[in-house]
């Protein structure tokens, strides 16, 4: 798969042509093909499948002490002690990786089973003898690993000390990082810093519907965006400078955007608005050639902070130095998308949000369209021009980067007859293909997941897996839905064709993989 590699380098010279969006009648009667080398994978990350939470020197990370101290924040008042048990079961997920033909796939470090005091004074053998069995377990079969490094499960410790919200948290992400270039920078080519500032930063620190529940709306999480921000940067001059092998890796962030859709068009412009709230004070500090949170956010909460009795803007500045070190530290756009929101601003969406938040910060409201495909999860419904004009906007936005799909995918209840997904997987391609056609730089895609996993707060009860989790057998057996099969053929073929109807009765590995 190395040959592949030199794509994410090369600087995309295309430019993605302003064009009307694509009409949704297409013909689907004959099979689209993906361009030459596009690369497919699937994703998990360590919390929601490892388990082990304290074997062989793995200390507590947010997760564990969340659902250990209040067990039933979760829905079903699950955890992830044991999960799929993946710290066990690694060569089977390997062994569906080969089933599935996949080219890499993508996988996050847990940071207190690496570093059992959260610095790295002290590295734990044991943790880092399973990241080695995987990685090698992995390269065995040609499927290159994508590695996270920070999927959401900071060290108990360093939450004690505020997480994200202190400075330090910079150095100590840095450190962090530095350690896993060194073990596994050798093998390891693709790599990601940080997934989804938002759901750290806003779920985490201000709306409290993640781990660590902390609610200080409106200043907490743009403290922890500022922090998160320049730790990702730091993190990724320390790679390209002391590790990029000759130019062989890339690293990353991948960010969380759903597109927002304004509901009329004087909603345009207060569309725009919240897209740069909701995801652009992620992207426009490291894609925008001028750097710098959107001017948008600085403004209006600059302002809102001054009625509001603040003496400073509850968002923090960076300084020179920082912007500059933030511009351009990212090799690829890493996108994680699900779904899009109607937007409309009116009225209405004044004063209804608690003060201050970040809600009240954007001041306009979201809806989905009741006629969208609903999935197993509230948030999530099938918009696939979503998708396209998400693609676009960021091609357009900042200069065509390339864009490596790093989660997108569909969840059910259980049950391995899953058309829903079936169908979201081949619109969602559709609509991405459309956007390539554009001239849009796509270069990879990453099904979110690979298996059944712990959804965060929902627990198991919503599947986002092409492989079904059996949770009441010991072996935790993993079994293909028919999505697995499709999938399988869509990256065998290079093509997307509506009319296959997968034979499900059996997985197999073929041969040359
Ligand atoms: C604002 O827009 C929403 C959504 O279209 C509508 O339901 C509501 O009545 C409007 N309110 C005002 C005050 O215009
Ligand atoms: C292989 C392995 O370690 N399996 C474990 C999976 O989880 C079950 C349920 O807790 C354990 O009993 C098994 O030992």
């Amino acid at each position: 798969m190395i040959r592949h590699l030199k794509l994410v380098l090369v600087i995309s010279t295309s430019i993605c042509l302003l064009v009307q969006s694509k009409t949704v009648n297409k013909d689907r009667n004959t099979p689209r093909p993906f361009p030459k080398g596009f690369l497919f994978g699937t994703s998990t990350a360590s919390y929601q499948t490892e388990g082990g939470w304290n074997l062989d020197g793995k200390s507590e990370n947010i997760w564990d002490h969340l659902t250990h101290t209040n067990p039933c924040s979760v829905k079903d008042c699950s955890n992830g002690d044991i999960a799929n048990d993946s710290y066990h079961l690694y060569k089977r997920d390997v062994e569906m990786m080969r089933e599935l033909g996949l080219h890499f796939y993508r996988f996050s470090l847990s940071w207190t089973r690496i570093l059992s005091s959260s610095f790295p004074n002290k590295i734990n053998d044991a943790g880092v003898q399973y990241y080695n069995n995987l990685i090698d377990e992995m390269l065995k079969y040609n499927i290159e690993p994508m590695v996270t490094l920070y999927h959401w499960d900071l060290p108990q410790q360093l939450q004690l000390l505020g997480g994200w919200t202190n400075p330090h948290v910079v150095d100590w992400f840095a450190d962090y990082a530095r350690v896993a270039f060194e073990l596994f920078g050798d093998r390891v080519k693709y790599w990601v810093t940080v997934n989804e500032p938002r759901q750290i930063c806003y779920q985490g620190y201000g709306a409290a519907t993640m781990a660590p529940l902390i609610a200080i709306p409106g200043i907490a999480e743009y403290m922890c965006a500022k922090n998160l921000l320049v730790a990702h940067a730091k993190a990724y001059h320390i790679y390209d400078k002391e590790f990029r092998d000759k130019g062989a890796g890339v690293i990353g962030i991948s960010i969380s955007a759903d597109w927002i859709e304004p509901e009329t068009p004087k909603d345009t412009q207060a569309a725009f608005e919240a897209l740069q709230f909701e995801w652009g004070q992620y992207a426009h500090p490291i894609f925008s050639e001028a750097g710098d949170f959107p001017p948008v956010m600085k403004e209006r909460i600059a302002a809102k902070s001054a009625e509001q009795g603040f003496p400073r803007s509850r968002l923090p500045e960076f300084s020179k130095k920082e912007i500059e070190m933030l511009r351009g530290s990212s090799d690829f756009f890493g996108l994680n998308h699900y779904s899009t929101n109607i937007l409309y601003k009116n009225a209405s969406t004044q004063g209804i949000f608690e003060k201050p938040s970040f809600y009240d910060d954007i001041g306009a409201a979201t809806y989905q369209r009741p006629e969208w495909p609903t999935s197993a999860s509230f948030w999530l419904k099938s918009v696939p021009w979503g998708f396209y004009k998400l693609l676009r906007f960021i091609s357009d936005e900042y200069n065509n980067p390339p864009v490596i799909i790093t989660e997108n995918g569909w969840s059910t209840l259980t049950g391995i007859e899953d058309d829903g997904r079936v169908a979201y997987y081949r619109d969602y391609l559709d609509a991405m293909l459309d956007a390539i056609e554009d001239g849009c730089e796509v270069i990879a895609y990453t099904a979110w997941s690979l298996m059944d996993n712990f959804e965060w707060m929902q627990g198991y009860t919503e599947r986002f897996g092409l492989y079904e989790v059996d949770y009441n057998s010991p072996q935790r057996t993993r079994t293909p839905r028919k999505s697995a099969f499709v999938y399988k053929q869509i990256i065998r073929t290079n093509q997307l064709d509506y009319d296959y109807v997968p034979d499900t009765n059996e997985m197999t590995i073929d041969e040359g993989h």
